[in-house]
């Protein structure tokens, strides 16, 4: 049994997507032999609960160059960044002259709002692609006593969709102690293991998803290393997250969101191994059930793409086992995958332009946590006589 990154206690495996690609890794069509494989396997720690992968991509495969994803390929997602600033500006940023990190920035949204507000500011980011002012750097305590020397103490160090994907904690809330000022805070937002459950939104399963963690899970994390959890809120965006507030210990009064979540967690088995095990069951269930659905289309003559190149279709796919025999060829905004072809799936992608020349009878909806956004901005498919699939709650056709 592996041992929990975090305690070192047992890891109980629960699910296994076997053989899977790195989901960001969009291969050329020359290029097929040095795709990178390893076993996607997910289970939950014994002692702190932790729900984590099994084994992780060694790091010099993990973070390889030109990695593809843009956050503002999402109009949601920038007003998402925009907001969380503006917050942050009203509640956290009001001294004299307050400091916001954020670790991990990907194209700035967040630290360009806050600039834009004359507030000083600094991303922690190794590809220094982000637009503003960047300490190329994963953040440590080297990285931290560097920006603290340069710029001083952090009022705010924020980071979405990073946390969940650095496989050694300690490093960060190590820079954390070295950064943050005495009432500072760390905010990070990633995708919660409670809404994957209720959804059975097993796609959030990936190589850069190494851990999905709970409010009790967080809780743990903080308290061991020397931090507290005083606030937790849920987010809508990318299929339901959880923003969690930590502070020095004893430096704020923890908020009752905090033990009205983690009522709700016990009260759901959040920390139960056989509710995950009833989540795996209902994953293969999705998987029949698509798998099946799209065969009877194309049976019968149908034509499908898919929409939205995204890391988590990366799983979807090649559990699925849908390649381009089933889906031609899959659209998508972002260049850099354009003319490439999905991991381990080998679907092409091309570009959103593709779609309606002419419009498929089915769009398989692989971006399904921007469906609101997407419907809305391709309403003239639906109006064509097109239609959706969608497999999150569960398999339907809108
Ligand atoms: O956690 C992560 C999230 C935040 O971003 C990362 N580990 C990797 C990435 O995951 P993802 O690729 O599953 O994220 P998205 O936001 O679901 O990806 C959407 C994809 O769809 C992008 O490739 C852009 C594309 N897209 C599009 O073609 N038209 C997106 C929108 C909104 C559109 O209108
Ligand atoms: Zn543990």
């Amino acid at each position: 049994m592996s041992p929990c990154r975090v305690c070192s206690h047992p890891i109980r495996e629960f699910f296994d997507f076997e053989r899977q690609p790195l989901s960001s890794a969009f291969p050329r069509p020359g290029e097929l032999d040095q795709e990178y494989f390893f076993r996607l396997a997910v289970g939950m720690c014994e002692s702190c609960t932790l729900v984590q992968l099994i084994d992780a991509v060694p790091p010099e495969r993990a973070h390889h160059q030109g990695y593809p994803y843009h956050s503002a390929a999402s109009s949601v997602m920038c007003k998402h960044f925009e907001q969380t600033a503006r917050r942050f500006l009203e509640t956290e940023l009001t001294g004299a002259d307050p400091f916001v990190v954020e670790i991990g920035a990907n194209d700035g949204v967040m630290l360009r709002t806050c600039g834009d507000a004359g507030v000083r500011h600094l991303a922690v980011e190794p590809s220094g692609a982000t637009g503003v002012r960047a300490h190329r750097a994963f953040f440590d305590v080297d990285a931290a006593t560097r920006i603290r020397d340069t710029d001083g103490a952090a009022d705010v160090v924020y980071a979405a969709n990073t946390i969940c994907g650095v496989t050694d904690l300690r490093p960060i809330f190590e820079g954390l102690d070295v950064l943050l000022a005495p009432d500072g805070v760390f905010v990070f937002e990633d995708p919660y293991l409670g809404e994957i459950i209720e959804r059975t939104s097993f796609d959030q399963i990936y190589d850069e998803h190494v851990f999905f963690f709970t409010v009790r899970a967080v809780g743990a994390l903080a308290t061991r290393y020397g931090f507290e959890l005083v606030d937790i809120e849920r987010l809508p965006v990318h299929g339901g997250q959880i923003r969690y507030t930590i502070a020095r210990p004893g430096r704020r009064a923890p908020s009752p969101a905090v033990a009205d979540a983690l009522r709700t967690e016990q009260a759901r088995g959040l920390a139960e191994l056989v509710t995950l095990e009833r989540f795996a069951a209902r994953v293969q269930r999705i998987r029949d059930d698509l798998v099946a659905l799209l065969h009877e289309l194309r049976a019968g003559g149908a034509r499908i793409v898919g929409y939205g190149a995204t890391a988590k279709s990366s799983t979807m796919a090649n559990y699925c086992g849908i390649g381009p025999n089933l889906i031609p060829f899959v659209c998508d905004t972002t260049p850099a995958k354009q003319g490439r072809l999905t991991p381990g799936s080998h679907i092409p992608v091309r570009p959103v332009e593709a779609f309606a020349d002419p419009y498929p009878d089915f769009a398989l909806l692989f971006a399904w946590n921007h469906a609101e956004e997407i419907m809305a901005k391709e309403r003239a498919f639906r109006e064509a006589g097109g239609q959706w699939i969608l497999y999150v709650p569960q398999v339907h056709i809108v």
